[in-house]
């Protein structure tokens, strides 16, 4: 049975997060290349970037719908729009690969409530699956009942999805090697974290000389927006999936790791019992 994959590509890989609607287009290429050699079944997830990230910033878009709305409305508007852009780019790297990818926006498929989706069709995820395309999803701003609308990351779409559908293995593609257990860009000693079991508490991750007396603020320097990134991947392999984080600058590190080779990453165990009742297949939705 071939294997299901779950695969983020970060905003920090495939756009310049400095420049506003910066693609790196040869990057895209080398990866849409070594999932194309692959031949990777699953389903794919764009991050942002600098197509998202600087204008939802500009107008304050993760704090929902506030009082000067008109500007923020447009302000949506064109972040949907970009999003979009960038997805769409992506997908016509892939179609050049020969792979066979399906946009599907979050705008149009998502509802929220005070930041956590609460309606998602995922057997449109499913029916594309089987026909033997590859969906492919996104970072998007969506529609929130009690904010108005709201910011549904890619990283919250990796989640969703996993909860339902049981995936052989997730992987976030990002621009570094994987977890450290300090900032590896301040202490030269920073030392990958290899593995990193389901039921880790992730200040327990953070070295103690690096905790300075403030846990929340040490471990948010430490990780920085990995933070977030480790939040999600525990909770993917809470619902049985192993998670692998990795760098998709190296070349062939995503290839390699696609093709069941051991790679330089960071991977977190999934859940024992979980992964014990998982199918090789898509598990039915009900
Ligand atoms: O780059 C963020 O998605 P992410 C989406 O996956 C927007 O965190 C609109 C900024």
């Amino acid at each position: 049975v071939k294997i299901l994959f779950l695969v983020k590509l970060g905003g920090s890989v495939i756009t310049d997060k400095t420049r506003t609607c910066a693609f790196k287009r040869e990057v895209v290429d080398r990866l849409a290349s070594e999932l194309s050699y692959a031949n990777m079944k699953g389903v794919l997830v764009t991050g942002a970037g600098s197509f998202g990230h600087i204008l939802a910033k500009k107008y304050k878009l993760n704090e929902g719908l506030t009082t000067c709305n008109l500007e923020q409305v447009y302000g949506l508007a064109r972040v949907q729009r970009d999003v979009r852009l960038l997805n769409l780019k992506v997908c016509n790297v892939l179609l050049k690969h020969n792979l066979s990818p399906v946009s599907l926006p979050p705008s149009a498929m998502v509802r929220c409530n005070k930041g956590k989706i609460t309606s998602l069709d995922l057997t449109i995820f499913k029916d594309y699956l089987d026909l033997g395309t590859i969906p492919v999803t996104f970072g998007d701003v969506v529609l929130d009942a009690a904010r108005g609308f709201c910011i549904c990351s890619g990283d919250l779409m990796m989640e969703e999805i996993s909860r339902v559908f049981k995936f052989d293995c997730a992987i976030f593609v990002t621009d570094v090697d994987g977890v450290f257990d300090a900032d590896p860009k301040v202490c030269r000693s920073a030392k990958l974290i290899e593995e990193i079991e389901v039921d880790t508490k992730i200040e327990n991750l953070v070295r103690e000389e690096n905790l300075f007396g403030d846990k929340k603020k040490a471990r948010n320097d430490v990780t920085g927006k990995m933070f977030g990134k480790l939040k999600s991947a525990l909770k993917i392999a809470s619902y049985g999936t192993d998670v692998y984080i990795i760098n998709g600058l190296v070349d062939g590190r995503l290839k390699a790791l696609l093709c069941g080779k051991k790679v330089v990453c960071t991977k977190i165990k999934a859940k024992v019992k979980e992964r014990g009742k998982r199918e090789k297949e898509v598990e039915k939705i009900t």
